[in-house]
């Protein structure tokens, strides 16, 4: 049986070096709780290197996304600021494995509930919201895993683009959302899709993320889910997210 350090240790080497590895939580025997904890160990190994936690990303609150991965549980993981890109900035993928980009909604956080306590009330929990892209690198071979193997995996996360903030508008289930790659629409969707109101993403957030001990924090980016399917990475392309009443948010890619 492979210890949850070597497995956090592995995932990190891959990411670091940019190099597919073989999925491990079958063979190691690892069911989800301890996946988190690999979770957890794999983000210490970028955190002790300097990056600083700068918030958390729900994954697979959409079909589209079960159906493209063929895992249908919702999972979350850690955002660093070392993973920020900013909006019209440049993503380089000879650091990566093969990435993959989708549109998001994201969230700035407020006002969260006591440790343990459900959320409670949505409007004093965010205070901005903001068009999003998200890339995505899963560290296994061929972009395939298991559930326990991608939340150790820390949920594929790579890189993200907040575009502007905007105040919370009055109603955000169900918001057009495109994804273009070089002015071309390559994926269409809407906010309904995640979780039927992307503000549930946050509910369920913070309710399983509680169960692990971490608690959201004010100030901290929170990522709803992609709302349609992911798609390749390509050098040179142009991407951009376009989410209805919210704005865009964009990166070019090297
Ligand atoms: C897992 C991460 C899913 C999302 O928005 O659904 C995710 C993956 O697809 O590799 O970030
Ligand atoms: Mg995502």
């Amino acid at each position: 049986m492979t210890d949850l350090a070597t497995i956090a240790e592995r995932l990190d080497n891959a990411a670091r070096t940019a190099t597919a590895i073989p999925q491990l939580a079958a063979d190691a025997g690892i069911d989800v709780d301890t996946a988190y904890a690999v979770q957890e160990a794999l983000v210490g190994h970028r955190l002790a290197r300097g990056e600083t936690l700068v918030g958390l990303k729900m994954g697979l609150t959409s079909r589209a996304k079960m159906a493209q991965v063929g895992v249908d549980e919702v999972i979350w993981g850690r955002l660093t600021d070392a993973m920020r890109v900013d909006d019209g900035g440049t993503v380089t993928v000879g650091g990566l494995i093969h990435p993959r980009v989708e549109p998001e909604v994201a969230f700035l956080l407020d006002r969260l509930p006591e440790p343990g306590e459900p959320l409670a009330d949505f409007a004093s929990a965010v205070r901005a919201v903001a068009p999003a892209l998200e890339v995505i690198d899963s560290r296994y071979r061929d972009f395939t895993f298991s559930l326990p193997d991608v939340i150790a995996d820390n949920t594929s996360a790579a890189a993200y683009t907040i575009g502007p903030w905007q105040p919370v508008p009055a109603g955000i289930d169900n918001l057009g959302v495109l994804l273009e790659v070089d002015g071309r629409v390559v994926q269409t969707g809407s906010t309904a899709a995640i979780l039927g109101d992307p503000r549930r993403a946050l509910t369920e957030g913070v309710r399983l993320a509680g169960r692990y001990g971490v608690q959201l924090r004010t100030g901290w980016v929170f990522l709803a889910g992609a709302a349609t399917a992911a798609v390749p990475l390509k050098p040179g392309a142009h991407v951009r997210a376009v989410v209805e009443s919210l704005g865009t948010a964009s990166l070019k890619v090297t």
